[in-house]
């Protein structure tokens, strides 16, 4: 049984209901005078990603980008969450490219010609070749590199963004990409591991002071949650599940709001931090005017033999997307009501959730029923911690358009709206028509 559809008179004045992309997923990589940026690279190495696609063209919205806003405002959605790609704006990772900017300027005054809100994300995980090559969040040079683009980002659109996250899914960019090697740069490698861990806080609360002292505000950041159940009541299982969290949900969040690395993570990553990594803290610890929840999925965790961290995911018994990942919105629910009571007084924000299914248009229609059962229980989850006294803010579906799924490449498709990726015709699934409908202004 699924929740009734809420509707925007259910959410308190002022919620913004809006739509989450990433450049490098949807924009096309190889217009504009955009620079090579390590997923280029990745994806065309063997093995990396599904048939080895990139996103060199992905839905082209570098030139379908209005017709792409014009279906967020007619959909009745009040914001758009889209990032600026750093290869896009600086090639080389240092030198501003004219040609990125101006097209990041029309698409926030597109924006607001259309009376949507901009929520800008600066790294969606474009990192530029250049920098990559220099050992990219390995290096602690990427800190001022980081601030340095995110300033001149901010110098172009800071007077019409409303709301801007510095990172987005910092677990993404380290542990995924450098320990699990699943995402660009693909190492598999607990010293730069730790070296990412602790260098993408330290660029975002580096970031945040110079964008502070700048007289930028409404700072905030993009954090993935994902529930880490134990397979059993086993001892070793249990503590599989509780390194996992320590490791996945609590590294972030608690360095943000100054709590510092949780023990449990520290027990296996100190040996491989930066020296002197304590003296960061402070820093990392920056005044966050907001923080972003992505939530998708739970995973059941059990304990293997090997080296710390061993633990291992094995599928668990609940109903499954396209990419196998469990539906469950109670976990939505638990992350928000925890994340609330640990950045208390800091407002929250969904920044993403959607599911993956093998969408197909029959007769112009897409019918995605269960999307649409997963969207309702997902926001009445959200409405639920609201009701619980959670400062909820806003909820953006993941995602506007069917878009590339990183080492999945082309197949799982997100998308409210399908996407041809021959022709690059648009069609809006019966999500986007439940949604536009409960959002009718
Ligand atoms: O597509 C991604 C997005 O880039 C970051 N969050 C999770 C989404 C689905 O995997």
């Amino acid at each position: 049984m699924t929740s009734p559809m809420p509707t925007r008179k259910d959410f308190p004045e002022g919620f913004l209901f809006g739509v989450s992309t990433a450049a490098y997923q949807i924009e096309g990589s190889r217009f504009g005078g955009a620079g090579a940026c390590h997923w280029d690279t990745f994806a065309a190495t063997p093995g990396n990603v599904t048939l080895a696609e990139g996103g060199g063209v992905a839905c082209d919205h570098y030139h379908f980008w209005e017709q792409d806003l014009d279906l967020i405002r007619d959909g009745n959605f009040d914001a758009y969450r889209f990032s600026t790609s750093w290869a896009r704006v600086m090639p080389d990772g240092v030198t501003p490219n004219p040609e990125g900017l101006d097209f990041y300027d029309r698409l926030v005054d597109g924006m607001a010609e259309r009376g949507l809100t901009p929520s800008l994300t600066l790294y969606h995980w474009d990192l530029p070749s250049d920098l990559a090559m220099k050992g990219g969040w390995t290096n602690r040079d990427i800190a001022p590199r980081f601030t340095d683009y995110a300033l001149a980002v901010m110098k172009r659109l800071g007077d019409r963004v409303d709301m801007t996250a510095t990172l987005n899914e910092p677990w993404c960019i380290a542990w995924l990409s450098h320990f699990l090697g699943v995402h660009a740069p693909g190492l598999r490698d607990i010293r730069a591991a730790a070296h990412a861990m602790h260098h993408t806080l330290l660029a975002h609360g580096t970031a945040m002071a110079a964008l502070r002292a700048e007289g930028h505000d409404n700072l905030g950041i993009v954090l993935n949650f994902e529930t880490a159940h134990p397979a059993s009541r086993r001892a070793d299982d249990m503590q599989a599940a509780l390194r996992q969290d320590a490791i996945y949900n609590r590294w972030f969040i608690e360095a943000v709001t100054g709590a510092g690395y949780p023990a449990a993570a520290l027990e296996g990553l100190q040996p491989h931090l930066p020296k002197d990594w304590q003296a960061d803290m402070e820093t990392i610890a920056a005044p966050l005017d907001w923080i972003g929840i992505n939530h998708y999925t739970r995973a059941i965790y059990r304990a293997v033999d090997g080296p710390w961290p061993a633990g291992e995911a094995i599928p668990g018994p609940l109903a499954k997307t396209q990419l196998g990942w469990e539906i469950r919105p109670d976990g939505l629910y638990e992350f928000l009501m925890r994340v609330g009571q640990q950045a208390k007084g800091t407002p929250l924000y969904v920044t993403e959730n959607g599911m993956a299914w093998d969408d197909r248009v029959l007769d112009g229609h897409v019918s995605d029923d269960i999307r649409q059962a997963y969207i309702r229980d997902h926001l009445a989850a959200a409405k639920r911690a609201i009701d619980d006294g959670v400062d909820l803010r806003g909820f953006f579906q993941w995602s506007l358009l069917d878009n590339y799924e990183w080492s999945h490449g082309y197949g799982p498709r997100f998308g409210i709206v399908h996407v041809d990726y021959e022709t690059q015709k648009r069609t809006p699934k019966g999500s986007y028509l439940m949604l536009r409908e409960a959002l009718n202004r």
